[in-house]
């Protein structure tokens, strides 16, 4: 058979699984109780979190300011206060919860150079894409569960000296102490680490004036028909704008590990196929061995999906890909982080 023929016919039977498959993930997500929360409406919530941080930005530079006494005030003093105010809030530790996360459209979107051969790469993006090009990106799942309080993830950025850099970023898998979404982004809310959150998911890191760079491991979460898978991120970096109130323009990127991608993933698209929203012709394409049941281990195999769900960077330097890279964009809201 002629490549090019194979690749058409590969591309038009993906494209037609994929919409099947996701629009499959659509109908089961309408029925969850994640959409039926009404809580995705935080902006009023949003903005207390702003006027928090407004708070407490005032309450560091009062503090800054203290030793210039009230009323004694001469001129050389004034314009050192002056001096200090254009200066951002000097932050010795923050700990945000992830408000909001842009998936990439595209391998080109978010990406990052994983690897460190000079050129950048995000597979999960080209996966991503994919699924939004059918009009049934993962997007609108993301959003709707991150408001309904199905993926919390904190990041604790605090000084530690044994760093290089001298910061440190933990990231855990939050729970909801008072398991009410609607407040989750308030800006002070509390937040328990989850039972089941790794605890090695550590980056060293520095701050540039406002700016935050990281490296090292992360932890993220993405919408499946399930809830939400929590997965790995290897050689993770992590770039945003700090302020007191929390993070923004948040970029992130890693490597995703195959062995998770392969369990994690992809027994979640099986879960899918084996539904009862996917027709068994199209469940068929994928049970290679006819045995009415789809596995995590024959989509790995199957060739429909082999060109978008696969490693791309060598994370242990043997000269083998094994895993996938994985970029996107975040925002995120202070928060109490339990001890
Ligand atoms: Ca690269
Ligand atoms: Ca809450
Ligand atoms: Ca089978
Ligand atoms: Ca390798």
């Amino acid at each position: 058979m002629h490549l090019r023929n194979l690749t058409l016919t590969l591309a038009l039977t993906l494209t037609l699984t994929l919409t099947v498959l996701v629009g499959a993930q659509a109908c089961s997500s309408d029925k969850s109780p994640a959409d039926d929360s009404g809580a995705q409406e935080p902006p009023v919530d949003a903005r207390e979190s702003t006027d928090r941080g407004q708070g407490l930005a005032d309450g560091g530079e009062r503090l800054d300011g203290a030793d210039a006494p009230d009323g004694g005030v001469d001129a050389p003093q004034a314009v050192d206060l002056l001096a200090r105010e254009a200066q951002p809030p000097a932050l010795t530790s923050l700990q945000v919860v992830l408000e909001s996360m842009d998936l990439p459209t595209s391998g080109a979107e978010y990406a990052g150079d994983v690897d460190g051969d000079g050129d950048t790469e995000n597979q999960a993006g080209v996966l991503m894409g994919v699924l939004a090009a059918a009009n049934m990106g993962l997007q609108g799942q993301l959003d709707r569960r991150l408001a309904a309080g199905y993926l919390l993830l904190l990041l604790d950025l605090h000084k530690d000296a044994a760093r290089s850099g001298g910061f440190e970023v933990q990231a855990h898998v939050g729970e909801d102490q008072d398991s009410d979404p609607r407040d989750n982004f308030s800006g002070n809310e509390t937040f328990d680490i989850d039972v089941n959150s790794p605890n090695d998911a550590l980056m060293a890191a520095r701050m540039d004036g406002a700016h935050l760079k990281a490296d090292g491991k992360l932890v993220v979460g993405l919408p499946l028909a399930s809830g939400v898978v929590m997965l790995t991120l290897n050689k993770a970096h992590l770039e945003a704008e700090v302020s007191s109130s929390g993070m923004q323009r948040g970029w992130l990127y890693g490597a995703l590990p195959m062995e998770e991608v392969d369990t994690k993933l992809l027994n979640g698209f099986a879960d899918i196929l084996n539904g009862p929203n996917v027709a068994p012709s199209i469940a068929a394409l994928f049970d290679l061995d006819q045995s009415g049941d789809v596995t995590a281990e024959e989509l790995k195999n199957s060739p429909l999906l082999a060109a978008m769900i696969k490693a791309d960077v060598d994370t242990d330097g043997d000269g083998k890909v094994d895993a996938m890279s994985f970029g996107a964009a975040f925002t995120a809201v202070s928060c109490v982080i339990a001890p």
